[in-house]
């Protein structure tokens, strides 16, 4: 029989190591939509939508080009709604001599797919994904005998193993690894960025939304402007105008945040680069490009690439050398329920209010929001992580686990106890007032320290420095703070402890079912 070549969700490219180099005419390609995977949490409908239509076009795509592919889809009869039911019946079907699939993004996954070999009597190849730069085995080897882990050590050595913005000599360009401080520009005004291409669903798109309303009409979210790239010649479309228009800026103001404005300067990539649409290799060095001709600042292409061959392959490395232990970690032992308010938007706190009406809008909020807003909230107010990332894992048509997990336990709840981060993103309302426009219009005052109508990020902040001084006393990073809060004498102290409490008490729990059926 011929080589069976599934291919999953998040490998729609033509570059898949499992297709290099195979005979069209002795491979049968199958693609698969099932019910495990559609619900092990209850994805935003956009996020379904996204993946079922990007895997349709990229079937039709490999079809054009003369594979055969065994496309199953989620009505169809007989569905195992299993990525291992259905390759059992592929099996079936085929006959295959072997099957060769490339290692899945996320430890569930793999599991299953580990145990293929004692499952199926033909030979099962499973092969690394080269789509990243680093193997996990690399990541391992570099890993292995730190008790911390920076990004930044290992950002450097993915900058010389790419040769990007590096000098004959070894050097970074420029003299500086990291011109993080130079990402920091606060907003000013409106600030007018030029619009992304917005993607107009067509038939199959179209096709795939009704069927989403119909079978997952509880899942949240809206599919009113689904507006994503489902194919590579779209993902290049925005890719291109992301370097033609929105790149120069992207470095100033990568920590900004402004009012109803969604995309700002960054450039809405990471859905489509974690499909496969577009290769993450390419798009840096498209970046450097863009600098060697004068069309980019060094902060802003030094910071785009710093996010993609520093921190999108750092918290992947990150995962599989923590799992499956990451997912359950909680060094801080929250417990508080995740507030109604992620689910509904139904809070007067409008730097929240805005970040979640645009992630039920768009299945996307940018990164500053979903760490310093979103995840700022959730660390301060004690949120129990594994409610924290079933929200962002159902929530962003570009979660998948092995991205959002490292992000979310780790870099904004601290739940790993700081393995990833030297300390947590702990932050007052002052931080969000800063960086945004959000605060002018807002209910609360953020200069207001204690009471009623005080920012609440204000007496959280203190609250949770508080209740984790024992912890984080210790922390070279953060420890001085204790000597402004022990100066504030009893009274003052009694006023943010007790005005954040009076906050707490009024945090309503979600109700269940949101995230997972139980
Ligand atoms: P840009 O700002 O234009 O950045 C360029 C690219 O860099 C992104 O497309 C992405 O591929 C990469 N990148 C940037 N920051 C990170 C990061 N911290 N980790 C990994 N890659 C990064 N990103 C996801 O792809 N999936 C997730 O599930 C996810 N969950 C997150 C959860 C939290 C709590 C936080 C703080 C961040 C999370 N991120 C996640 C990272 C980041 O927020 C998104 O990649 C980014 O907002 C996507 O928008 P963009 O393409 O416009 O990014
Ligand atoms: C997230 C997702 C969803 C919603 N549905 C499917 C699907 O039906 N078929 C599929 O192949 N992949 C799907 N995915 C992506 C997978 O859950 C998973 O995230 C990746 O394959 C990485 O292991
Ligand atoms: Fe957010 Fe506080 Fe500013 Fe309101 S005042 S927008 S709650 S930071």
């Amino acid at each position: 029989g011929p080589v069976l070549v599934p291919i999953l969700g998040d490998q729609l490219t033509r570059n898949l190591a499992s297709l290099r180099g195979r005979a069209k005419d002795d491979t049968v390609i199958l693609m698969m939509e099932v019910w495990d995977e559609a619900t092990y949490v209850k994805h935003h409908k956009q996020k379904i939508t996204l993946i079922f239509s990007a895997m349709r076009h990229f079937a039709a795509d490999l079809r054009d080009a003369g594979w055969q592919v065994d496309y199953i889809e989620l009505t169809d009869a007989g569905n195992a709604g299993s990525f291992t039911g259905e390759v059992a019946r592929a099996a079936e079907r085929h006959s295959p001599r072997a099957i060769h699939i490339v290692e899945a993004g996320e430890w569930r996954v793999q599991q299953a797919i580990e145990e293929w070999p004692d499952k199926f009597d033909c030979e099962v190849e499973i092969l690394p994904d080269d789509r990243f730069i680093a193997s996990i085995a690399e990541f391992r080897e570099w890993a292995e005998g730190r008790d911390t882990f920076r990004m930044e050590y290992f950002y450097r050595e993915m900058r010389r193993k790419t040769g990007l913005l590096i000098e004959n000599d070894d050097k970074p360009v420029g003299g500086q690894w990291n011109l993080d401080k130079e990402n920091r520009k606060p907003p000013k005004g409106e600030m007018d960025a030029p619009q992304r291409p917005l993607f107009e669903p067509d038939a199959i798109t179209r096709q795939v939304m009704e069927l989403v309303e119909e079978k997952f009409s509880d899942h949240f979210g809206s599919l009113d402007r689904f507006e994503w790239p489902v194919t590579r010649e779209q993902a290049e479309e925005t890719a291109e105008t992301f370097f033609a228009q929105r790149l120069a800026k992207f470095g100033d103001y990568q920590d900004a945040m402004v009012y109803g404005e969604d995309d700002l300067w960054h450039s809405m990539l990471s859905t489509s680069i974690n499909l496969g649409l577009l290769d993450p290799l390419d798009l840096c060095q498209r970046a450097e490009a863009a600098y060697q001709d004068g069309k980019a600042p060094l902060n802003s292409v030094e910071g785009f690439i710093r996010q993609i061959i520093g921190w999108r392959e750092y918290v992947r490395g990150f995962y599989w050398y923590f799992m499956p232990g990451l997912e359950s970690d909680n060094a801080l032992n929250a417990q508080r329920g995740l507030p109604e308010f992620y689910w509904t938007g139904e809070t007067d706190m409008r730097c929240l209010s805005d970040s979640i009406r645009s992630t039920h809008d768009n299945a996307h909020a940018h990164h500053i929001q979903r760490l310093m807003v979103l995840g700022n909230f959730a660390l301060l107010a004690g949120c129990n992580p594994r409610e924290v990332q079933d929200w962002y894992l159902a929530v962003y048509a570009d979660a998948y686990e092995w991205v959002e997990l490292p992000n979310v336990a780790a870099m904004v709840l601290y739940a790993d106890g700081g393995k990833l981060a030297s300390k947590p993103y702990a932050a007052s309302g002052n931080y969000i007032n800063k960086m945004s426009n959000y605060c002018k219009e807002c209910r609360y005052s953020v200069s207001k320290k204690t009471g009623e109508g005080a920012c609440p990020f204000n007496p959280l902040y203190w609250h949770f420095m508080d209740r984790h001084r024992d912890r984080l006393e210790q922390n070279h990073r953060i420890g001085r703070i204790y000597s402004t809060w022990d100066r504030m004498g009893k009274d003052k102290q009694r006023d943010y402890l007790d005005s954040a409490e009076a906050f707490l008490d009024t945090l309503k729990p979600a109700a269940k079912g949101w995230a997972r059926d139980d």
